[in-house]
């Protein structure tokens, strides 16, 4: 079995990548390793509940969101290829190290309302190379397409890295001795499904498009589909993403009448992009139902955006129906 710290050399040398980007992708994994340490203590280390503090979405972090974005901040700032960061739990991006060549953007703790209840969630990573010149926000304001990498780790039954570095995707699980060994690769989305992922309690705020397209599946072999579909919701998306990655799926959360100024729920920078990123490497499609997730130009940190990704097919349908 191969463990990470040999699969990425020898990667690194296959496809010409530089070591520095190698760097970056361990720095990011070791800081996940002492989250998982959290993660799985739950309880135990008194991390449970929330933190009594807020973030720049508005939204009350729990203590692991907490813990989880400090050891993020604090190993990716000893990493000298590390220039600046940006993550869901800071305002505005941390500057780390003048020379480093790259910038790393993070959801440190995805699916964080599932922690006290023992769900699975996990940490999201955008790897960026840093543009020339000094840093600024607009130096983060890049295209997914553009990503030098990206990945999450997911700690569930097991914990799992999967990343990519635009040649391929790949899979870890972490073994008893806290080493990441390899356990699959390239794995492929299948381009059709039977499976979707959507929070139906918003049905009644969706506009016309997404009405239709769920009312289909829902009619299932009786409808236009021809076929029965199965849902599943885990309000955790790394965990979502990742069953879609293993067995295919759509996931959406579209855009909703309750607040048209917003597009969606989900950040482009460090949810959407990066997983995007991954799916697309496996065969799958993403996009924000206009246009594809990694064409987006950027207009901030943390801007939101329409959320449908998983099985090619599946997505360029809602896609069309959109366009209609
Ligand atoms: P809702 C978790 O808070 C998250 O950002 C995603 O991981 C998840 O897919 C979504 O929000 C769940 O949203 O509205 O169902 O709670």
């Amino acid at each position: 079995m191969t463990t990470l710290s040999q699969f990425i050399p020898q990667h690194l040398e296959n496809h010409h990548l530089p070591e520095g980007l190698g760097s970056v992708l361990e720095a990011i994994v070791a800081a996940c390793v002492q989250i998982n340490g959290q993660v799985r203590q739950g309880a135990l280390a008194g991390i449970l509940g929330e933190a009594g503090t807020g973030n720049v979405q508005g939204e009350d972090q729990k203590k692991l969101d907490v813990i989880a974005n400090q050891l993020l901040i604090n190993t990716l700032k000893t990493n000298p290829n590390v220039a600046g960061l940006a993550s869901e739990e800071e305002d505005t991006f941390v500057a780390c190290n003048e020379n480093g060549g790259y910038l790393v953007l993070f959801d440190p703790l995805d699916g964080s309302s599932n922690i006290d209840v023992n769900i699975s969630v996990g940490t999201i990573f955008s790897i960026l190379a840093k543009p020339e010149g000094g840093l600024t926000t607009e130096s983060f304001l890049q295209k997914g397409r553009d990503q030098a990498g990206s990945g999450y780790v997911l700690y569930g039954p097991q914990t799992q890295l999967v990343f990519t570095l635009k040649h391929g995707v790949f899979v870890f699980t972490l073994d008893e001795a806290g080493n990441f060994v390899q356990t699959l690769a390239n794995p492929q989305v299948p381009a059709q499904t039977k499976e979707f992922a959507i929070n139906m309690s918003n049905q009644r705020h969706w506009f016309a498009p997404m009405q239709q397209y769920i009312a289909e599946l829902l009619a299932g072999d009786t409808g236009v589909r021809g076929k029965n579909y199965n849902m599943r919701w885990v309000a955790s998306m790394v965990a979502e993403i990742h069953r879609i990655l293993m067995r295919g799926g759509v996931f959406m959360y579209p855009q909703d009448a309750r607040d048209p100024s917003k597009p969606g729920k989900l950040r482009l920078m460090y949810e959407a992009n990066p997983l995007s990123l991954v799916l697309e490497q496996a065969g799958g499609a993403s996009g924000n139902t206009v246009q594809a997730m990694l064409d987006i130009q950027p207009e901030g940190l943390h801007q939101r955006v329409a959320v449908v990704m998983g099985s090619r097919e599946e997505v360029e349908y809602v896609g069309r129906l959109h366009r209609a």
